[in-house]
């Protein structure tokens, strides 16, 4: 365990009590403390400053109006947005059944009244102190320690939310699942030192690659998935070969040798007929990655939601450059080998950071 200090607490308290008297005094005790305070009277404006405030901690009266404190508890802690917030029970007289149910639905802590200073500041602190531990581990917890990136519990996380969110806003979203190409050989030629490298600097690429508003995990060993909102079949398809191209371009030093490597995506469009939920999605995606790679790798492929099949890009020919202009629509790409194909011409480039 750390020492106290050791860890730096965000200080930002909601209070919600009814008693102008009891708000003052605890306003200027926060107030000394340099604490952050907003304050509420009742349990709506309670919840509703949750969202606008975002709180580290609420201290909380048990007695307000029209509900009790133990309603603003079973809601804070039935809604995943605020279920984290650790809550301290301000109580004039709670009895011991109170004070147990209070603890049992949640709440970290109480402090009864008369209040002491000295001894709430101690408890609050306490609190907030937890917090910021739950809140650094839980943020470790979903960050891939090679590569930086988010991890799969992460992307199990965000991608349902993503998905409901563009849903609501009627918005287009694709998934794309990279993959670099046998990467085994690098680690095999060049040892594991040298592969993880690679992966360092392929992640470190596609962050680039990708818009602020895309979201980006490492999926597995070698493998990346890209949550892309309001991002249609055009611009997905810009996005994954913009990756596909740079990595080709990525020229690794490691020791005295110079690695390359390329890479092969899939994309599905979320919201296609065919597809109800995120992992549907994600399914269509990784069969376009895997005919891209029977297909030699170094290509980008994409589940078409009309043929129910996937379907390659056609444009995997095309060095960075070339691939640029042509994305940009400055110049044709005529007829390109391979059959059918799904060209895009002059798309909605995504925003480059
Ligand atoms: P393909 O083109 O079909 O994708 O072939 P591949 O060699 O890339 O794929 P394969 O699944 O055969 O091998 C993936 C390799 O990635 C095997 C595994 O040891 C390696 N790997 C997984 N995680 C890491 C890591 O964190 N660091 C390093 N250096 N290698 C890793
Ligand atoms: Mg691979
Ligand atoms: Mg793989």
């Amino acid at each position: 365990m750390l020492p106290n200090g050791a860890i730096k607490t965000a200080q930002r308290v909601l209070l919600i009590e009814s008693s102008a008297t009891d708000r003052q005094l605890l306003r200027n005790w926060l107030a000394a403390e340099r604490i952050e305070t907003y304050e509420a009277t009742d349990i709506i404006s309670g919840l509703s400053a949750c969202s606008k405030f975002h709180p580290n901690l609420i201290l909380l009266q048990l007695r307000l109006p029209t509900w009790d404190g133990f309603e603003v508890i079973r809601r804070l802690k039935g809604d995943p947005k605020t279920l984290s917030i650790p809550v301290i029970i301000l109580s004039a007289a709670a009895t011991t059944s109170e004070k147990a149910k209070g603890i049992d639905m949640g709440a970290v802590d109480f402090v009864s009244k008369p209040f002491d200073p000295v001894e709430l500041m101690a408890r609050l602190q306490s609190a907030l102190r937890t917090k910021a531990y739950l809140d650094l581990l839980e943020q470790r917890a979903h960050i891939d320690g090679l590569t930086e990136l988010s991890n799969r519990f992460a992307l199990q996380d965000r991608l349902p939310v993503m998905w409901e969110s563009c849903s609501k806003a009627e918005q287009s979203m694709a998934i794309l699942i990279a993959d670099l190409d046998n990467f085994k050989r690098i680690n095999d030629h060049h040892g594991h030192a040298a592969g993880d490298e690679v992966l360092r600097q392929a992640a470190a690429t596609l962050r680039m690659t990708a818009r602020d508003s895309d979201f980006i995990a490492r999926y597995g060993g070698e493998e990346f998935v890209v949550v892309a909102p309001d991002c249609d079949l055009s611009g997905a398809i810009v996005l994954a070969e913009r990756f596909r191209a740079a990595i080709a371009d990525l020229r690794i030093g490691f020791r005295t040798s110079t690695i390359r490597v390329t890479s092969s995506v899939g994309i599905a469009m979320a919201f296609t007929p065919a597809v109800k939920a995120p992992v549907e999605a994600l399914d269509h995606a990784d069969q376009a990655l895997y005919r891209a790679k029977a297909a030699g790798r170094d290509a980008v492929w994409v589940w078409d939601p009309v043929q129910n099949t996937p379907r390659p890009t056609g444009l995997a020919q095309f060095d960075s450059t070339m691939l640029q202009l042509l994305l940009d629509g400055h110049v044709s790409a005529g007829a390109p080998k391979g059959g059918p194909h799904i060209l895009v011409r002059t798309p909605p480039a995504p925003r480059l950071r």
